[in-house]
């Protein structure tokens, strides 16, 4: 997509702190951080949100949860807890229409549902 601002930075046009990268997903630190540990994680291809998933795609929402372990491992998070949050549309604060799952830790969270 050529205006989405993810593609963007899985194509390179836009900065940003990758903290894992494979041919499928790429993950970075959120700009915007709501805990001491916050990382997006995207598939590289362009999927709106998760109404976008069907059989022939699901695989891919496994292999970002294998990512997300390996990064809450890698950042020390796994043991204490950790959240995976993605947001569908406007009424459930989806902000950035590319796909993308918020891995979020390091302190005491708040509950919010
Ligand atoms: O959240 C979209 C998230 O994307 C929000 O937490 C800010 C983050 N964001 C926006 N632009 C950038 C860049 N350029 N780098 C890193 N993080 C970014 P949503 O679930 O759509 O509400």
């Amino acid at each position: 997509m050529e205006d989405c601002i993810f593609c963007k930075i899985v194509r390179k046009e836009i900065p940003s702190q990758v903290v894992y990268e494979d041919d499928r997903v790429l993950a970075f630190k959120d700009i915007n951080p709501l805990a001491p540990v916050h990382i997006l994680i995207i598939p590289k291809e362009h999927l709106t949100n998760v109404l976008d998933i069907h059989e022939d795609n699901v695989d891919l929402i496994g292999h970002i949860h294998l990512v997300a372990n390996k990064i809450a491992r890698d950042t020390g998070i796994a043991e204490k807890g950790f959240r995976i949050v993605t947001n569908c549309n406007k009424e459930g604060g989806q902000i950035i229409f590319h796909l993308h799952y918020h891995l979020i830790g390091g302190e005491e969270l708040r509950n919010f549902a």
